[in-house]
């Protein structure tokens, strides 16, 4: 394969840089990975990962192996930058953008005229002109396309990511990229990367589209499990079985509703939506919305599980899994693992929590004194109340026996 551009430097090794950069090698491409923390440089290096997604060990081995990926600390020249570092919150659902401005401020000096520089993180619309203008600053005797346009001897575009944990290696390939140019060269350019790697299609746009259209993704997303969340409240309240509901209104040839749960989890669907409520607050009414009943869902689920232990013989209650959600190992922002902190904090309970991925409590619960990690036989066989968290398919799988004679609070429709 002829390669547009020969070395590409990614910025931020974490769940999707480090996908992106092996991809990039296993194509020919000459990768620079860069990451601040010294634990990711050092396990790249020897070939290993320090994240978890399958298949990402097998790749990453091959690639530094072959010397088509390095991991270092400090960026070095390149033609292409991409920035794939975190956008969290700070302070209450604001985006802090300190990583995109210190990974800018990094890689400004090793800028050279013709240079493209992509950003991945999911980000506030308006951001990738920012980041024009941070760079700008950074390196007066450039151009960039902020005031420059197309003639900058710098440019920049936004591709957002969309790849699903545990997926990342086919959705990065297959999936279909949104390409959003500061200008139409830089939309061009950055088109010519993804497609070293991509099957799907890339769309070309502008910047602020496909900032927005990332916020969009996960908006529509958050505002749908908001939904069959709002419904399981309901159906509490005129004991109906949601499950059975929802599985009826989508017979309809235009009903597609999702499902319920114990709240929504992961680090991008209950983060991103703020982004938008945040650059425009009196218009975003729903999306607020939907968050909030989202946000609410695990303080449901504590309240009915406390109302069942008032009610039961022991106050022991059996919570399955607490990964954000099923068949993962990741228990970071993690709906059910704020439900089982939470329980725990009325100390008369004993909770047992079970999750057949992990070897030891997550940091937020070890340490508990009335929270111990058990196989589901055993938690099942010593509690009062049984709470499925998780619909892991280990706990679809359990022989039914074992949830005989105990109140059950099914939170994923998984017991039905
Ligand atoms: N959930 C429900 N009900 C459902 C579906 C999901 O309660 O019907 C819950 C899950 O249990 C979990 C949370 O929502 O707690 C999020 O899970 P998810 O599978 O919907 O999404 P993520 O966070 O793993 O990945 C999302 C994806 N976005 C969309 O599907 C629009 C992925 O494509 C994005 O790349 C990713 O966010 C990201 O990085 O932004």
């Amino acid at each position: 394969m002829n390669l547009p551009f020969n070395k590409i430097s990614v910025i931020g090794l974490g769940y999707i840089g480090l996908p992106t950069a092996a991809t990039l090698a296993s194509r020919g491409v000459e990768v620079i990975g860069v990451d601040v923390s010294p634990r990711a440089v050092e396990a790249i290096s020897r070939g290993k990962i320090h994240i978890v997604e399958p298949d990402l060990d097998a790749v990453v081995h091959q690639v530094v192996k072959d010397g088509k990926l390095r991991a270092v600390s400090q960026p070095q020249p390149a033609e292409v930058f991409i920035l794939a570092v975190p956008t969290p919150f700070q302070g209450k659902h604001k985006p802090d953008l300190s990583y995109i401005k210190a990974a800018a401020k990094s890689i400004a000096p090793v800028l050279k005229k013709g240079n493209l520089v992509i950003l991945e993180s999911t980000s506030p619309v308006g951001t990738t002109e920012n980041l024009s203008k941070w760079l700008a600053e950074a390196r007066k005797d450039l151009t960039f396309p902020h005031n420059k346009g197309e003639k900058a001897d710098i440019q920049l575009a936004y591709c957002p990511e969309r790849v699903l944990p545990g997926k990342v290696l086919q959705e990065l390939v297959q999936n279909d990229r949104i390409i959003g140019g500061l200008t139409l060269k830089a939309t061009r350019m950055a088109k010519a990367v993804y497609q070293i790697f991509v099957t799907g299609q890339c769309l070309e746009s502008d910047a602020r589209t496909a900032e927005m259209a990332k916020l969009t993704e996960n908006s529509f997303r958050d505002v749908n499990i908001a939904f069959a969340n709002e419904l399981s409240l309901i159906c509490e309240k005129l004991h109906i079985n949601v499950w059975e509901l929802i599985e009826l209104a989508n017979h309809h040839p235009r009903v597609k509703i999702l499902q319920p749960g114990p709240g929504v989890g992961g680090h991008c669907i209950a983060v991103d939506p703020w982004f938008i409520v945040d650059s425009a607050p009196k218009e975003s009414r729903m999306i607020r919305t939907a968050r909030e009943v989202n946000d609410g869902k695990p303080h449901r689920v504590v309240e009915r599980i406390r109302a069942a232990v008032r009610k039961s013989k022991r106050p022991v209650v059996a919570c399955l899994g607490l990964a954000f959600k099923a068949d993962i190992d990741d228990l970071r922002e993690s709906p059910a693992v704020d439900i089982v902190r939470e329980l725990a904090k009325d100390k008369k309970i004993k909770v047992l929590a079970v999750e057949p991925h992990v070897e030891n409590l997550p940091p937020g619960l070890s340490g508990i004194k009335n929270i111990e990690l058990c196989e589901a036989e055993e938690a099942l066989r010593r509690s009062s109340v049984a709470v499925l968290l998780v619909n892991h398919r280990a706990f679809l799988n359990l022989d039914r026996k074992l949830l005989k004679g105990k109140t059950l609070i099914d939170t994923r429709g998984g017991w039905r």
